[in-house]
């Protein structure tokens, strides 16, 4: 668990996403604007940078696919920007964040998304390491540049895959990652093993 920063954080009352950039038809959408949208539950492995993952994680959501969907994203569009209330924003390449591989959540275990964790509304983009989603999402961006992000910024890897331990810049040569990422994989089947 990471946050940078003293977060501002919106109240669900006054909390609107919108989805802006190369897309067609950008739009804000309000809580209930956001509820009346699919919601989805889905139950996926987090992995954090700092080593720790969380297994079977269970979320509720919108997918992105429903709000690009909406939006109309244009044949330029290859980044999304997510950004934060306050300073924070990740950039991710779109191929990872359609296909139902990413959500805008609301909920978590059941319940309320904590501020805490990002309420009122989180993206969640599992196949990559925790810190590309974005708490107290305000915006989502499609870009045809790629935007480095707050950490990535900062010297983490701009990619952030958690199977290649993509950690920090400068880490991520064919032969570490081939090595590391077995570390990732041992540490599941450990943490699965302990569980039944
Ligand atoms: N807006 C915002 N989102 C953020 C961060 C942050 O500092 N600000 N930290 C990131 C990092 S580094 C991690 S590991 C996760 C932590 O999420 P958690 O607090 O729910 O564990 O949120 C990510 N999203
Ligand atoms: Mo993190």
């Amino acid at each position: 668990m990471l946050t940078a920063g003293t977060p501002r954080v919106t109240p669900q009352s006054d909390w609107t996403l919108t989805i802006d950039g190369l897309v067609d038809a950008p739009f804000t959408l309000d809580w209930a604007a956001f509820h009346a949208l699919p919601q989805q539950e889905f139950t996926v492995d987090i992995h954090c940078v700092t080593r720790w993952s969380k297994l079977d994680t269970v979320w509720h959501g919108v997918s992105l696919d429903t709000l690009f969907e909406r939006a109309g994203v244009q044949p330029d569009a290859a980044y999304l920007i997510a950004h934060a209330d306050g300073e924070y924003s990740a950039n991710l390449k779109l191929h990872d964040v359609i296909g139902e591989r990413a959500f805008v959540a609301t909920r978590f275990g059941g319940k309320p998304l904590t501020e805490e964790h990002g309420g009122p509304a989180r993206l969640v983009v599992p196949r990559l390491y925790f810190w590309k989603s974005t708490k107290w999402l305000r915006r989502l961006t499609l870009s045809e540049w790629d935007i480095k992000g707050f950490w990535e910024r900062l010297g983490y890897h701009n990619y952030g895959d958690p199977w290649k331990e993509q950690r920090y810049r400068g880490l991520d040569d064919q032969a570490a990652s081939t090595t590391r990422s077995e570390g990732l994989a041992r540490r599941i089947r450990d943490e699965r093993m302990r569980r039944e």
